[in-house]
């Protein structure tokens, strides 16, 4: 896939990177969304990313990821098309979320392989979701694209009583020179090399992913989660692939972000900052504001 701005609008100023986005409210108006991508100073487009909102139960479920491809689009891109539906069809969705998230994420992992049998390259792809179920918000990752949450304070200097948001990161991402994930590496039989940066087998900057077939033995699927219950001091989370935290760091996205009523122009936002900033990569960002009695 070509970067479509670039294609569509050769006079935009930034050099021919307008973002796509868009965005939306779920019917119960308890979370709004907005997602924005962009290709960075590159010319083609491995970042893809999901953002929907679905019935499940009669459930209102929100359902958030962003898929950073390496090795090409083919890994991210199925990733996009199925592992939303591998998790909500799991028969233990509502009464066991995490674990039909875990169990979804090595499905999709396990079918990607299977189409990939007769491809000579390898493909893999990032993964960084968010589930909302009811009270309930799970965050799984795979790789360095992140999820950061923005938790509201009271500045106690502050005369006004002015809400501050802190950023509090719900991911960690895997990469590989990670304590535990070199650990995991070498005892598998792998190495972590030094190529510019760490690197697994001195070809892979990420120590968990889809796909990578070659190298699959060290490259895990298994994602980690954080489950959260929704509480009223959460004002909105941010995934973002790593073009976005390479030159944002997850307070100054936060910052930026909590002005912005509007998740798609917020989105936007933090994605234009990241290629001002000099992003080099495709910059995927999805915010997801929590709404509250108090607002
Ligand atoms: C991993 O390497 C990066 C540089 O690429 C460094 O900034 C970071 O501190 C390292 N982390 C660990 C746990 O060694
Ligand atoms: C548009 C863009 O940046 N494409 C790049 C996305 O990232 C991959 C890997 O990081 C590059 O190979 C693409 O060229």
């Amino acid at each position: 896939m070509y970067c479509l701005s670039s294609a569509f609008s050769p006079k935009d100023p930034h050099g021919g990177s307008l973002p796509v986005s868009g965005g939306g409210l779920s019917e119960d108006g308890r979370f709004s969304y907005g997602y924005s991508s962009l290709c960075g100073k590159r010319t083609s487009m491995e970042d893809f990313y999901d953002a929907r909102i679905s019935k499940v139960d009669g459930l209102i479920v929100g359902l958030f990821g962003v898929f950073d491809g390496h090795g090409g689009s083919r890994a991210a891109e199925y990733v996009k098309h199925n592992l939303f539906e591998n998790i909500v069809k799991h028969p233990k969705f509502v009464s066991d979320t995490k674990q039909a998230i875990a169990e979804a994420y090595k499905q999709t992992d396990s079918d990607y392989l299977k189409t990939e049998h007769n491809q000579y390259r390898d493909a893999g792809s990032t993964a960084s979701t968010a589930v909302l179920v009811g009270e309930r918000l799970l965050v799984a990752n795979l790789g360095d694209s992140r999820a950061v949450l923005s938790k509201a304070g009271e500045d106690a200097n502050a005369s006004n009583k002015l809400l501050l948001g802190t950023a509090v990161a719900l991911s960690t991402d895997h990469k590989p020179n990670r304590t535990d994930e070199r650990q995991r590496i070498e005892e598998a039989g792998g190495v972590v090399m030094w190529a510019g940066t760490w690197r697994v087998g001195g070809v892979l900057a990420v120590s968990r992913a889809f796909g990578d077939r070659l190298l699959k033995k060290y490259i895990s699927a298994i994602p980690e989660i954080q489950e959260e219950m929704i509480e009223d001091d959460m004002e909105f989370l941010v995934l973002a692939s790593d073009g976005l935290w390479d030159v944002v760091s997850n307070q100054a996205a936060v910052t930026l972000v909590q002005s912005i009523s509007d998740p798609e122009e917020a989105a936007r936002r933090l994605c234009e900052e990241a290629f001002r900033k000099g992003s080099a990569d495709n910059i995927t960002c999805v915010v997801v504001r929590f709404h509250h009695e108090r607002e």
